[in-house]
């Protein structure tokens, strides 16, 4: 049996989580906050990090690889090769291009720490670049990539409001306002995949601020 291990708070271990339940395949959780992870599984101490039975394994991008090629039950990347690689493509631009260049806004906008006016102004500037490059990459049609449910929806589900909040927190505007962000969410929203992560993602968020407190 696969075991997710890390925090429900977490956009990337919510991101193989719901790959796992939408492919509807048996797995456990192990409750790990950071600081408190395996290093043998995830080496640089991030989570999420997975026990399959061949071993273990880090990375969220892996992670997702790993269940499609093992468990191709309700598929979550087109047959097609390129069509594939489309679908990785906008994987890598959300995490690449627009989680990872809103995570140096997070201390100070969801964490009570102070971000300096140099870093926003840094990150505002690869804003700049990386949302229309997004923007040209992305479908909404209804799904992020085209008209099928794939890996790249379940990134964009779980990353997307972040970069939005984040952004909008820290700038008085939202970076992805002027996509149809705020429609293909609520559309996700209805899935119940989608419902079960996220109000596991807010109980577990208010287990993660009580640790801070
Ligand atoms: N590239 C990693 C990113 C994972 C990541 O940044 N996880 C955060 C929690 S959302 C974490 O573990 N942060 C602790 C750290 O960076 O030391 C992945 O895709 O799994």
């Amino acid at each position: 049996m696969l075991k997710l291990c890390g925090f429900a708070a977490s956009n990337y271990y919510n991101k193989v989580k719901l790959v796992l339940l939408e492919k509807n395949l048996p797995f456990e959780e192990e409750l790990a906050w950071v600081g408190e992870t395996d290093k043998l599984a995830s080496p640089m101490g991030k989570v999420p990090y997975m026990m399959t039975d061949a071993g273990p394994l880090c990375e969220s991008e892996t992670l997702a690889e790993y269940i499609e090629a093992t468990y191709p039950q309700h598929a979550l990347l087109p047959t097609d090769s390129y069509q594939a690689c489309k679908v990785r493509e906008l994987v890598t631009f959300i995490e690449l291009y627009l989680e990872l260049t809103a995570r140096e806004l997070y201390p100070e906008a969801f964490f009570g720490n102070k971000v300096s006016d140099n870093v926003k102004a840094r990150q505002q500037k690869l804003f700049e670049r990386y949302v229309p490059g997004f923007a040209a990459l992305a479908k909404f049609s209804p799904y992020i990539a085209g008209d099928t449910f794939t890996l790249a929806d379940c990134a964009a589900i779980c990353h997307l409001p972040l970069v939005s909040s984040a952004t909008k927190i820290i700038y008085g505007r939202d970076v992805l306002a002027d996509l149809p962000v705020k429609d293909y969410l609520k559309r996700m929203g209805e899935r119940p995949t989608v419902q079960k992560v996220m109000a596991d993602r807010k109980v577990n968020a208010e287990a993660m601020m009580a640790r801070y407190a």
